[in-house]
């Protein structure tokens, strides 16, 4: 039997607090950091404890979703690990299943909503890899509204409401990366995507108080899309919202974003404005996330033919 590649990809993250400028760097498409940036942004690791948990995370994803699409039959797929900002990366692996005689792969990225920023831009690393000697790519675009994907998301949403004093009075605040405005002139489906599952997942629990807010904006002058969390928590605390539930379905692991932005930061701004925050558990390495991975890569192999 023939072995199908999975071409996983990740963000990345530095595996120290001296891997930050060359990661920072990277993130900025070869433009270094001002000391400033850097400092700043070595102050959040630290905050989290000096390294983000995301590449640990990474790896286990990628072992648990091989483990389960083998589960069933003759251990037909093969997991390769690719990073977008760090070692090992997205080349690397693809150059690692050329080496081992892999002719076809899906590939897909650990963020479920697409944007020709974010998305776009792993599988175009992906394919210029691939372009001379394969292996011949899958790529599978966006999977934010695989039915177990909004099951998990919604039993997150659930469990979270379940730690408010009145569930039926908390907002639930459905967060995604933020990116530069300019992705609305671009004709991007990222703001549709991130409505339509939030959507469904509201619709499966039948919420009364929803919304959308942005998170983690970079730092450059142009305009990004808005509002910001933090100033949506103001918004809410002015309309007299005294609990809320953050959900960061953009976001699939336990990382900076999400534990200094949501956790440190959010926290901090929304205990200052009388509102209690708590926010939904991450999907990291759990059963019923890796499950709807592997649905949509058997999904993807399907459709491939
Ligand atoms: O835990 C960790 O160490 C890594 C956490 C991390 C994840 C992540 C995911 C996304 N990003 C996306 C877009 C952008 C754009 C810029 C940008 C900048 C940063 C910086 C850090 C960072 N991102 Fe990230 N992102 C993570 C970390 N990101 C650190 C730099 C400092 C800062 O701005 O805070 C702006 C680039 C520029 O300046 O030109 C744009 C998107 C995602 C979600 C999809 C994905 O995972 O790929 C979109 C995790």
């Amino acid at each position: 039997m023939t072995t199908l590649g999975v071409l996983m990809m990740a963000y990345g993250t530095p595996r120290s607090l001296d891997e930050v400028e060359a990661y920072y760097t990277d993130i900025r498409r070869g433009r270094k950091p001002s000391p400033a940036e850097l400092a700043d942004l070595v102050r959040r690791y630290q905050a989290i404890g000096g390294v983000s948990p995301l590449w640990e995370i990474t790896k286990r994803q990628a072992e648990a979703v091989e483990r389960a699409l083998n589960a069933q039959a003759e251990p037909a797929f093969r997991v390769y690990l690719g990073m977008k900002h760090t070692a090992p990366r997205i080349a690397d692996a693809v150059a690692d299943m050329r080496r081992d005689g892999i002719e076809r792969a899906v590939a897909l990225v650990l963020a479920p909503h697409y944007s020709a920023m974010s998305v776009g831009t792993y599988h175009e690393q992906a394919r210029e890899a691939a372009r001379d000697g394969g292996p011949e790519l899958c790529c599978v675009n966006q999977w934010h509204l695989e039915p177990r994907f909004l099951d998990a998301l919604a039993a997150r949403v659930e469990e979270a409401l379940g730690q408010c004093r009145r569930p039926d009075e908390a907002m639930v605040m459905f967060t995604a990366h933020s990116l530069p405005a300019r992705i609305l002139d671009m004709g991007d489906p990222y703001v549709d995507q991130l409505h339509q599952s939030g959507e469904a997942v509201a619709k499966r629990l039948g919420l009364a108080h929803y919304s959308f807010g942005w998170q983690s904006a970079g730092r450059t002058r142009e305009p990004w899309l808005g509002p910001d969390l933090l100033d949506s928590l103001e918004a809410l605390a002015n309309e007299g919202y005294r609990e809320v539930v953050v959900c960061a379905q953009g976001f699939v692991a336990d990382h900076l974003e999400v534990l200094y932005d949501i956790d440190i930061e959010a926290k901090q701004r929304a205990e200052e404005l009388g509102i209690r925050l708590v926010r939904t558990r991450q999907m990291n390495d759990d059963p019923d996330f890796v499950r709807a991975v592997a649905d949509v890569i058997e999904r993807a192999k399907r459709d491939a033919g």
